[in-house]
């Protein structure tokens, strides 16, 4: 079994200490961590995503799937952070009022890091007012919000809305994305951008910044 695939395996069945043992000894023998994540990580929480829908997985194998793959990404965060640039760019990143999903984002959050930005992650189930303060006090650059769920999505545009309300909107551009969105809903609710995946989201938040 390739190494992949043990991390795939550990992930999917919810063992956090096979995924973090997987991931070390993996990075120890010069494997690249964005591979890690593509080939092993990803593939295994859309598998169990799979399930879930398939009614094969519920929820207690869902958060023991999420639990080891935020074991493993642990590990390889600080490698993904090891190119840092000089000039660093503030995001603020959260997951959207009600919404408690938060390994794609803390994907995000952590490629986000690898490629220089300064990420401030303000967790789940963040208030409008919350990604306004933070903003705020940061001076961020950017916003980037989050949201799994269907039901959530209308927060993305309160959210932007409290923006406008605090008169910030011309100082932070805003980037959006999770699984239901699309670049027409962010073109709707007015965001600055979709990302449809973490490494699109570094991509867009580069060019968001000019850079
Ligand atoms: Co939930 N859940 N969940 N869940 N869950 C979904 C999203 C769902 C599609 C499953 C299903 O029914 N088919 C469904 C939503 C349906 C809908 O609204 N359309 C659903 C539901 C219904 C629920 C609950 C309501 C279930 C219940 O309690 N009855 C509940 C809601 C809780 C809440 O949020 N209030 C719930 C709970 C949970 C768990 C807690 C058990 C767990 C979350 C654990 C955690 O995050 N810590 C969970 C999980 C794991 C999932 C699935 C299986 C996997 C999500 C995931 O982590 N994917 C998901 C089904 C699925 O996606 N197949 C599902 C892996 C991750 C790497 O991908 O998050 O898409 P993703 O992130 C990607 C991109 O979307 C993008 O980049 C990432 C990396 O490429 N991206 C961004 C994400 N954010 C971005 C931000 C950006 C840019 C790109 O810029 C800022």
């Amino acid at each position: 079994m390739s190494r992949f695939e043990e991390l795939y395996e550990a992930v999917l069945s919810g063992d956090n200490g096979s995924a973090a043992a997987t991931t070390r000894d993996a990075l120890e023998q010069g494997a690249d961590p964005q591979q890690l994540i593509d080939e092993g990580m990803i593939p295994a929480m859309a598998e169990a995503g799979r399930r879930f829908e398939e009614a094969e997985y519920f929820v207690p194998e869902l958060l023991l799937a999420a639990r080891a793959m935020k074991a493993a990404l642990e590990l390889i965060r600080p490698m993904l952070s090891a190119h840092q640039t000089e000039m660093k760019r503030c995001v603020v990143l959260g997951t959207v009022k009600g919404d408690l999903h938060d390994i794609g984002k803390n994907l995000v959050a952590a490629m986000l890091e690898g490629a220089g930005f300064d990420v401030v992650d303000l967790g789940t189930d963040v208030a409008p007012e919350q990604f306004v303060e933070a903003a705020r006090e940061q001076s961020a650059d950017l916003i980037g919000l989050s949201a799994l769920l269907t039901a959530t999505m209308p927060a993305m545009k309160a959210t932007i809305d409290a923006f406008e309300k605090a008169g910030l909107r011309d100082r932070v551009k805003v980037f959006v994305g999770g699984a239901p969105l699309s670049d027409s809903y962010a073109q709707e609710i007015h965001a600055d951008a979709y990302a449809d995946n973490a490494s699109a989201a570094v991509r867009v938040a580069q060019a968001l910044v000019g850079g």
